[in-house]
């Protein structure tokens, strides 16, 4: 990183937007017309930035949207977390990210897109994702270990917090459940309620690391962030009582910069946890099988059959829960179909690619011969 500076005002803006997460990375492509912010929030097609002193609201440049609307969409729109160049409130570009997190989302393949399914950014530039889980009848086991594949798919540090402790009689055997299948991820017990174990959240919001929350809508989440930030900065909702669900009341994605000095993401409660990206995900929310396959008879064993196989030895002989062998038998077959479909369709869009060249070639000709 430049560490040369014309002036204490220099200094200054760096030392800030280094509080806010900017580093050696982010400078080095910050190449071009602008200069750096955060999105901290996202209106449809108006982004809201900050570098950290004041924050304001920019459009993105006709070069930027046409460039998300024609290549992977993903990796070039703006999203909460992101660092961007901006200039006349205009952001001129999206600086490459660190990391992101993904998720499946509903509708069909996009002209030109390279991947079958299509794929939504929920956040950029992460240093740790909490899993909020409330510990009334939000409280589910299976779907922690849904969340935790996810996130690990999307090769970043998982954090489970287990909110709402002040609901339920027993909340230390429910964090001894969740360990069994949280293999070394640190597991919280917390109350926004009554603020049990929320300092302990507080270690990772220090400053420049960014946080995020994600969970399904009632879990607590906005209520926590409520909490950590000790004033009400989000609208929070009840649960439903006859449903045990919440009301989707928070609908954008918001970043919050946080009195303990790092940042931290609230997002809408998810619906449906669908998988995007594959990056060895299952491997590591299911270590403890892959431990276990260690001692197949057959080093490319699929863990379906009987024949020598460990990991269905075990879960014969009660050492793993029949649930968790259930729940990775069906998020691998998911993966999977995912990877295979992700690779059809980016075949498909080469073929497609030199067939539009080998027309425009065509047309080409033609004009050439009509002179
Ligand atoms: N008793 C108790 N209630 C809580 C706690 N945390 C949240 N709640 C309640 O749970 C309900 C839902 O909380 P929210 O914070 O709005 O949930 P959310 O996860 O942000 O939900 P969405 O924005 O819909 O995704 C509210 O009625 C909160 O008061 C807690 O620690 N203890
Ligand atoms: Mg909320
Ligand atoms: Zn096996």
């Amino acid at each position: 990183m430049n560490t040369t500076f014309k002036s204490k005002e220099d200094f200054a803006n760096l030392t800030r937007l280094i509080s806010m997460g900017w580093n050696a990375h982010y400078q080095e492509y910050a190449t071009g017309t602008g200069i750096p912010a955060r999105v901290i929030g996202v209106n449809k097609d108006l982004f809201h930035l900050s570098q950290g002193v004041e924050d304001w609201q920019a459009t993105i440049s006709g070069k930027v949207r046409y460039k998300a609307a024609f290549t992977d969409s993903k990796e070039l729109y703006p999203v909460i977390g992101d660092w961007v160049l901006v200039q006349d409130m205009v952001i001129t570009k999206v600086l490459p990210r660190l990391n992101m997190l993904s998720r499946g989302a509903a509708g069909g393949r996009r002209k030109n897109n390279t991947t079958a399914t299509e794929g939504q950014v929920m956040a950029a530039n992460l240093d740790t994702v909490c899993i909020v889980c409330g510990l009334d009848r939000d409280f589910n086991v299976r779907r922690i270990e849904r969340y935790l594949t996810l996130v690990y798919s999307c090769g970043l540090n998982p954090v489970i917090v287990l909110t709402k402790a002040d609901l339920h009689d027993e909340p230390e055997g429910c964090v001894d459940e969740v360990k069994e299948i949280a293999i070394g991820i640190p597991v919280h017990l917390v109350s926004a309620e009554d603020a049990t174990g929320v300092l302990e959240l507080e270690q990772y919001l220090t400053s420049g690391k960014t946080v995020t929350m994600i969970g399904s809508s009632g879990a607590g989440k906005s209520t926590l962030l409520n909490r950590l930030y000790g004033e009400s900065v989000q609208t929070t909702g009840t649960v439903s009582q006859s449903l045990g669900k919440g009301k989707h009341t928070t609908t954008g994605r918001d970043l919050f910069f946080m009195p303990q000095g790092g940042m931290l993401i609230d997002n809408p409660g998810i619906r449906e946890i669908a998988f995007y990206d594959n990056d060895g995900g299952i491997e590591s929310a299911f270590s403890d099988i892959e431990h276990l396959a260690q001692g197949c008879r057959f080093s490319d064993c699929n863990h379906m059959h009987k024949v020598g196989c460990r990991v269905i030895e075990a879960a014969a002989n009660g050492e793993l829960p029949q649930g968790r062998l259930e729940s990775y038998y069906k998020m691998k077959r998911e993966l999977d179909y995912l990877s295979e479909r992700q690779h059809k369709s980016a075949d498909r869009v080469e073929k497609e690619r030199w067939r539009d060249v080998a027309l425009s070639a065509k047309a080409m000709k033609k004009t050439k011969r009509k002179r």
